[in-house]
C-alpha cells in the first residue's frame, strides 16, 4: 500500500535557465494514482542534494521516493536500474566542486539496485505513447548521488521504503542553442511521463518479471 511519494527534481545546472526535471516535477498533481505526492526542488550539490531530501524523507515518511532529473542528450525518458559508488564529474556543481574517482559513501556498497518497480514504469510510460527506456547508468554526477544517497538512506534508516531515479532529455527550448541533432521532449509530454512512473509505483508493490535488458 502506496500512501504518499515524494518527487523530487533538480535545479538548472551547467548554465542552463531551467531543469526540465523539476519544471515537469513541479507541475504534477497533489494527487495521482490514490496517493498524495510531496513535491521537492533539490540543489545540484554533491554536498546539499542529500540533507534536502533526507529532510524531507524525516518530515513526511514517504512510502517511495522518486527522484528526477536532467539527462541532457538521451532522447528517452530513462528509469535508472543503478546506482553506483563513484562520483566523477565532468563539470563543476553548483556549489563550484568537481569531485574525481571519488566514492559517494567510503566502505559502502559497490552499487545499489533501484526498488521502485522499474520495468511496471517503462511499460506504462511506453503504453501511454512515450519513448522511455530502462538504463544501467545514471552516471557519475549528481544524479547518480542522489540516487545512491537515497537507496543508502532506505536501506541503513528506513527500511520499506521504496527509491529510485528516472532521467529525461532537454525541452525543446534548450536544444534550441544546441548541436542540429540534440534531442529533446515536450514539457506536457515529461508531465505525462511522470504521471505514468507515478501510477506504476503506486499499482505495482514489486516489479513485473520481464526481460528488458540490453545486449550491447
Ligand atoms: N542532472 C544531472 C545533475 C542534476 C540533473 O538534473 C545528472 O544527471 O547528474
Amino acid at each position: 500500500m502506496c500512501r504518499n511519494i515524494l518527487v523530487t527534481g533538480f535545479a538548472p545546472f551547467g548554465g542552463e535557465p531551467v531543469n526540465p526535471a523539476w519544471e515537469a516535477v513541479k507541475r504534477l498533481p497533489d494527487r495521482a494514482a490514490g496517493m498524495e505526492l510531496i513535491k521537492l526542488e533539490i540543489p545540484t550539490s554533491f554536498a546539499r542534494c542529500v540533507s534536502a531530501v533526507e529532510a524531507s524523507v524525516a518530515a513526511h515518511l514517504p512510502d517511495a521516493v522518486l527522484c528526477v532529473g536532467q539527462a541532457g542528450g538521451r532522447a528517452c525518458v530513462s528509469v535508472e536500474r543503478v546506482a553506483i559508488n563513484l562520483a566523477d564529474a565532468r563539470i563543476a556543481d553548483n556549489d563550484g566542486n568537481q569531485p574525481a574517482e571519488q566514492p559517494i559513501r567510503a566502505g559502502g556498497p559497490a552499487a545499489y539496485f533501484a526498488t521502485l518497480p522499474v520495468k511496471a514504469m517503462v511499460r506504462n510510460i511506453q503504453a501511454r505513447g512515450i519513448p522511455c527506456q530502462l538504463s544501467y547508468s545514471a552516471g557519475t554526477y549528481v544524479c547518480n548521488c542522489v540516487m545512491y544517497h537515497t537507496l543508502h538512506l532506505a536501506a541503513e534508516r528506513f527500511p520499506g521504503l521504496r527509491a529510485g531515479f528516472i532521467h529525461v532529455p532537454y525541452l525543446p527550448g534548450q536544444a534550441v542553442s544546441k548541436p542540429a541533432a540534440t534531442p529533446s521532449m515536450e514539457l506536457s509530454t515529461l508531465v505525462r511521463a511522470l504521471e505514468a512512473a507515478v501510477e506504476a509505483i503506486a499499482d505495482n508493490p514489486s516489479d513485473i518479471r520481464e526481460s528488458m535488458g540490453t545486449i550491447y
